[in-house]
């Protein structure tokens, strides 16, 4: 029998199966459901995203102090409906039934965020014993169901005692002792471990734009020190890790670059997306990556350039062992003759988004996300550390068939399997978000789990898009 005519048996038997109503035959692994369907390398890392205020809620257990993400919330008028991460998906408590939940994706790794406050509550000094014991707790639990752990040090919860926040230098420094501590702890168990979320949003956003805790709103040069200690403190993190960890404990971070794709695929358009890639993110994930500033942005900046100290620089360019994007919409650039060299095209206002107003609907963002860094810096390993959509669930008899989030998901992740057959080294990928959660000064209208959580008993229902997520694990293959 021809490898076809099997597939075309095994697809008339599903087909009579469904309409019966009994569930399909999985097929096997190496013989695609679908013909065209894409196959991911073996050992692809199929993962699901949370972070610790978005979904942990216990905010005064065990001895947590504040963190700012906690006064903002509590302060009228910063979230929608005033709401708050007090309680969220009360995962604290819950965290096995949800570790259970990525048992049953099948999901081989999980990325959450490991929260400062409840293991230094007041950001440096004493640690609090009880604190860092839950995410050992959660740590054991992951490992004794084979799901590799990939905790983020920081996603903005900053503990509230530490003066200044981001606008101190000594921030950066407490940062660096905390992750020293935390590697002590859980570096014998785990081997991953990323710094950093997403440099503009507890940068620009919460000290810019003041969307986000703090919720400040200062001046350029006081923006870009600010920006300056997040990167240095990803830098001096790295290096704690490094100093405390096993060798082979991989380090990296997590960082939402804005990405280009270029408007029609020729070599100009192609060459200019990637400039604009190096100078729009000049300030955190290139010089991340080339350990300086590049001439333009200190240009740019002027006599607001950041204050930089002797060994920063050499912090911040620690080499890492791999860079996480968190990848969801995307811009266009196109070569012109500026002396960039380049224009960011303005999106018409029929470009089609998703719940979020912000979350525009461009699935080749992904592959340009993985080959732009690719190409500018060649990292050894480089994961989707979040991709994931808001979507207007509605629970009907029990069900929530979000169609929306399927197809959004199934369209990103062809986009990312054409990275993979052209040999960029993308490694894994995390869905955000394995659960609804806090969605930060969105409050719980707008929900990006692939879990429906009912906020009022905490129940957790897979959506459809959660059964499609497991297929695309089982048979390591997208469509
Ligand atoms: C990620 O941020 C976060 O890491 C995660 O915590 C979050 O839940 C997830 O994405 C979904 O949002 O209101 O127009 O000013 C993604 C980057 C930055 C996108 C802030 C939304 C607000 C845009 N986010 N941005 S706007």
């Amino acid at each position: 029998m021809t490898h076809l005519t099997r597939r075309k048996f095994g697809q008339t038997i599903a087909a009579a199966a469904a309409l019966c109503g009994a569930s399909p035959p999985r097929p096997a692994a190496a013989e695609p459901a679908t013909p065209g369907s894409l196959s991911f390398p073996s050992g692809f890392l199929w993962g699901c995203a949370t972070s610790a205020y978005q979904i942990e809620g216990a905010v005064t257990v065990d001895g947590r102090g504040p963190s700012i993400w906690d006064t903002f919330s509590h302060t009228p008028g910063k979230t929608a409906n005033g709401e708050t991460g007090d309680t969220a998906d009360d995962s604290y408590h819950r965290y096995k039934e949800d570790v259970r939940l990525l048992e049953e994706l099948g999901a081989k790794a999980y990325r959450f965020s490991i929260s400062w406050p409840r293991v230094f509550p007041q950001g440096t000094g004493r640690p609090n014993e009880p604190g860092i014991a839950y995410y050992e707790r959660l740590v054991d639990e992951l490992l004794q169901h084979g799901i590799a752990p990939y905790p983020t040090l920081f996603h903005w919860d900053l503990p509230q005692a530490l003066a200044g926040g981001w606008q101190s230098r000594d921030t950066p420094h407490a940062f660096a002792d905390y992750a020293a501590f935390v590697t002590k702890r859980l570096s014998d168990r785990v081997h991953q471990f990323m710094t950093t979320n997403e440099f503009l949003c507890f940068t620009d956003l919460s000290y810019k734009i003041g969307q986000f805790a703090p919720g400040l709103t200062l001046d350029a040069a006081q923006v870009n020190q600010v920006r300056h200690h997040g990167i240095l403190a990803h830098g001096l993190a790295v290096q704690a890790i490094r100093a405390h960890a096993p060798s082979g404990t991989r380090v990296g971070l997590a960082d939402n670059p804005n990405v280009y794709i270029p408007v029609i695929e020729t070599p100009e358009h192609i060459e200019a997306a990637k400039r604009a890639f190096r100078e729009e993110n000049a300030p955190f994930l290139t010089a991340v990556m080339e350990g300086r500033y590049t001439d333009a942005y200190l240009a740019r900046e002027g006599t607001d350039a950041p204050k930089v100290a002797p060994g920063d620089m050499q912090a911040i360019g620690s080499p890492l062992d791999f860079v996480g994007l968190n990848v969801y919409q995307p811009d266009y650039v196109r070569a012109d003759s500026s002396p960039a060299g380049y224009s960011i095209l303005k999106k018409p206002t029929s470009f089609p988004r998703m719940a979020s107003p912000w979350l525009y609907i461009g699935p080749e963002v992904i592959y340009w996300a993985v080959r732009t860094v690719s190409d500018l810096w060649k990292p050894p390993a480089i994961y989707i550390t979040e991709n994931g959509c808001s979507a207007n669930d509605v629970p009907d008899a029990g069900r929530i068939d979000d169609t929306d989030r399927v197809m959004f998901l199934r369209n990103y992740l062809t986009h990312l399997h054409r990275a993979v057959a052209g040999h960029y080294p993308v490694k894994g990928y995390f869905l955000w978000s394995l659960l609804d959660n806090y969605e930060w000064a969105d409050g719980y209208q707008k929900r990006f789990g692939i879990h429906y959580v009912d906020f009022a008993t905490q129940q957790r229902i897979p959506k459809l898009s959660a059964h499609w997520y497991r297929e695309v694990i089982a048979r390591n293959a997208v469509r």
